[in-house]
């Protein structure tokens, strides 16, 4: 093997001098600006930081084609990844050739400014197959591409005139010169780094550990906390998990730093572009491992890539990028000797255990026991703080059906048995409270309607996340709309629909309100069931009959329902 030795010389970086920037600030306010997406500005700050050296701006077009077709720019270094400033042909029309525009962060903060050299309007499906490996939406990065990412790429050079604002963490953030600095500083020649977007886990201390010591070298956790893979632990939480786990390491030759990218999930490409932003950052060493920077399975259930794609493109250009790959040993606990060992080592018959990402969360979802063989009780202690078992988590149960079928006496009971109970705090958001307090201007066509049911679902989420019970009640006539609020209290717990199964013909009997008869005759226009249509759920996860129940037994079938889902615990 090669003997790498860390040139530890500063990098150069886009910022101006500190009066400059002043300056610049003061005039680019005249400048058109555009609006920087999140991923742009993760890409910004690497672009101004260095952490994208040799680039020096968004990508011009021949930069770009050659990027996306062999790995190279225009002057022939190797870079793998697309750089591109995305916006929408509108904005795109009004700018001019060789124009100076202002790149603001979302609270409008001038972060830089960039003379328009190159505008085109790239074929992205070119861009899918060719960096991605294939034009299918299940790549996390493609459906970017396609769903998020404007229809015409600007590029040109940029002059930066501060970083992005960053509230969390700030002492556990580098820039590449500040690294190389600190490394400096310790004398610390070879640096092994390691990229994570995962809590750590036992296996991963053992890997990392073990790959320091083989290559000799001090050890980088260098964790991305700007953009990951959708549904990834909260980078909050995960940092809070790195630093626990960093106690476990011999302090005199290990440190963590944040790395603000915004990953792609690009496999095979994405570990090159890992390595070069690593050396950048003043490594010498990289670790890449079994499906580095996967982005999952493609619309067909198969794997985008082969398991150690990635691990073979690094090794075809480690040379010249002038950092050494550590290729990750898969480690698995040995229970007969009670440690980590590479999986290649261990001899056929003895016991091996694991939990998988799946089973760790079934875990986590369930209060069950997590072993510590397998995380640090402090690692754990946070997933469970973030992640509590579900009796814990806050949820919703959204009743629907006619005016008059039962749903708010059924809400109120089940809200009376829920305080009985104690624990969680109770919202109700009946259709006539929300109709008085959060939509008193709405009335009832389609669309007020939705908007109504909109704002409930908004409310209903917003409780759902903190940890509360939500109990809705309105009529919520359409499918769609019932959907819609599903999907956005599922993001922070249970959403369980309640079809209160009460007939038409039943709910104008009984015309509680005597709102059928006025509809009837014609006095209110518009009246579900009468004068305006109701889709009835397909799939609620619970369905009473009134007719013949009483509203106690009604609501006592929803308590056991959350008893069934697990939602409410003994
Ligand atoms: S919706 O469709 O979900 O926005 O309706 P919602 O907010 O639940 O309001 C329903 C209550 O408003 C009264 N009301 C009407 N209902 C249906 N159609 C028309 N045109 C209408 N006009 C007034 C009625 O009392 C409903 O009360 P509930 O509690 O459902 O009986």
């Amino acid at each position: 093997t090669k003997i790498v030795q860390n040139n530890l010389a500063p990098i150069p970086e886009l910022y101006v001098s500190y009066d400059s920037a002043q300056k610049l600030k003061v005039e680019a306010a005249d400048l058109v600006s555009h609006d920087l997406t999140p991923r742009q500005i993760c890409d910004l700050e690497l672009l101004m930081n260095g952490g994208f050296n040799p680039l020096k701006g968004f990508l011009s077009e021949a930069d770009y084609d050659g990027v996306v077709e062999n790995m190279r720019l225009a002057n022939g270094s190797l870079w793998p990844m697309p750089v591109t400033l995305d916006v929408s042909e509108t904005f795109a029309e009004s700018i001019e050739l060789g124009q100076d525009i202002a790149l603001r962060d979302q609270e409008g903060v001038i972060l830089a400014t960039m003379t328009v050299t190159d505008r085109w309007t790239p074929d992205k499906k070119r861009e899918a197959e060719k960096v991605f490996g294939a034009d299918d939406d299940a790549h996390p990065a493609v459906n970017y591409l396609h769903n998020t990412a404007g229809k015409v790429y600007l590029g040109g050079p940029v002059t930066g005139i501060q970083q992005p604002v960053h509230y969390d963490f700030r002492g556990r953030r580098d820039t590449p010169n500040e690294l190389r600095a600190y490394f400096r500083k310790l004398g610390w020649r070879k640096v092994v780094a390691f990229q994570t977007r995962n809590p750590l886990h036992r296996a991963h201390q053992e890997l990392t550990f073990r790959a320091a010591k083989e290559a000799q070298a001090n050890l980088l956790i260098h964790p991305v906390v700007g953009l990951t893979k959708p549904g990834d632990v909260d980078h909050f939480t995960r940092v809070r998990c790195y630093e626990a786990v960093l106690d476990k390491y011999p302090g005199s030759t290990t440190t963590m730093s944040l790395l603000n990218l915004a990953m792609r999930m690009a496999g095979p490409r994405e570990a090159v572009w890992h390595g070069l932003i690593r050396k950048n950052h003043g490594c010498t060493h990289f670790i890449v491992g079994r499906d580095h920077a996967g982005p999952g399975k493609n619309s067909q259930g198969e794997d985008f890539y082969g398991p150690y794609d990635a691990q073979e493109m690094f090794r075809e250009y480690q040379d010249e990028m002038d950092i050494e790959m550590v290729d990750f040993k898969h480690m698995v606990f040995v229970q007969e000797r009670a440690q980590y060992e590479p999986a290649d080592e261990v001899e056929d018959d003895a016991t091996v255990l694991n939990i998988s990402g799946t089973e760790l969360r079934r875990r986590l979802r369930e209060g069950l026991e997590i072993p510590e063989w397998f995380s640090f009780s402090e690692v754990v202690g946070e997933l469970r703080r973030r992640y509590p078992p579900r009796s814990n988590q806050g949820f919703t149960v959204f009743f629907t059906g006619f005016s008059g079928s039962g749903k708010s006496t059924i809400a109120n009971a089940l809200m009376v048995k829920l305080m009985e109970m104690g624990g969680r705090p109770v919202t109700l958001l009946d259709g006539d409270i929300v109709r008085k307090n959060l939509s008193s201007e709405l009335g009832f066509s389609k669309e007020h309607r939705d908007l109504n049911i909109r704002r409930i679902g908004y409310v209903a989420s917003e409780i759902t996340k903190n940890g509360g019970i939500a109990i809705c009640a309105p009529i919520a006539p359409y499918a769609t709309t019932r959907r819609a609020v599903r999907e956005e209290v599922e993001q922070y717990g249970a959403f369980v629909e309640v079809h209160v199964a009460t007939s038409i013909e039943e709910c104008e009997r009984r015309d509680r309100k005597g709102l059928y008869k006025l509809a009837r005759e014609g006095k209110i226009k518009e009246f579900t069931g009468i004068s305006d249509p109701y889709d009835v759920p397909d799939h609620p996860e619970l369905r009473v009959e009134t007719e013949n129940v009483d509203v106690d037994n009604c609501a006592h079938q929803v308590i056991l329902k959350l008893e069934q889902m697990g939602l409410i615990a003994g």
